[in-house]
């Protein structure tokens, strides 16, 4: 019998709602389950396109919003190829942010939503999409937000509020004000539901984000 391919699990969320952390977390689990798993973070600072996001974060250096835009969506599209042979071959990805984080920060700063859809129509479709949730005064409180260009309350709120237009029925919400243990569990949860779901349907893999 052919091995079945991997599944894309992708993780969104507003800045300080937990992503990195969780997702560290369910790659862990995933392994210790005998599953194949990968972490992978978009951007991926660490490409040609990655270093010009990274400095344009950094607020090293200035760029117009729409040549930003597709830089991140170029930093996908460049990492297509490996990850589609990396599902083929059986291993489980879990992705720190996707097109949707693309689309929810570039219409928070006042980009047209349809406009910032259209550079990543037709990447690979995900499996399940996980939404860290969390109030804005609860990440506040955790901290503060970082130092990066985007990392203020009121960009953050609308950040999120964009998200909201995007999401689905098949998105997953997560209350990430639990504790990290909480949020864990129920993050596990909800992907051994997605898996119990998905486990005689799962179709071969598809470009067909947004299509
Ligand atoms: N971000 C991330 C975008 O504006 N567009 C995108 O397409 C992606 C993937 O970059 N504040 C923003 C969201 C974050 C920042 O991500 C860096 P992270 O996960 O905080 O390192
Ligand atoms: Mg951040």
């Amino acid at each position: 019998m052919a091995q079945q391919r991997g599944l894309l699990i992708v993780v969104e969320g507003c800045d300080r709602s937990g992503k990195s952390t969780q997702c560290d977390n369910l790659v862990t689990s995933l392994k210790q389950d005998g599953i194949d798993t990968e972490l992978v973070k978009f951007p991926d600072r660490t490409t040609q396109t990655g270093k010009m996001i990274d400095s344009y974060l950094q607020q090293k250096s200035d760029l117009d919003d729409h040549a930003i835009h597709l830089l991140f969506s170029a930093n996908r599209w460049e990492a297509m190829k490996a990850l589609s042979e990396k599902l083929n071959n059986g291993t489980t990805l879990v992705v720190d942010r996707y097109a949707f984080s693309g689309v929810a920060f570039s219409s928070a700063k006042g980009l047209d939503l349809e406009w910032c859809r259209n550079p990543d129509i037709g990447l690979l479709t995900p499996d399940v999409i996980l939404f860290l949730d969390l109030d804005i005064d609860e990440a506040e409180k955790r901290g503060g937000f970082g130092q990066e260009r985007y990392e203020k309350r009121e960009l953050q709120i609308k950040v999120r509020q964009e998200f909201m237009k995007l999401k689905d029925d098949s998105w997953k919400m997560i209350d990430a004000s639990q504790s990290k243990e909480d949020v864990q569990r129920d993050i596990w949860d909800t992907i051994q539901s997605s898996k119990a779901q998905l486990k005689d349907t799962i179709q071969p893999l598809q470009f067909n984000l947004w299509k």
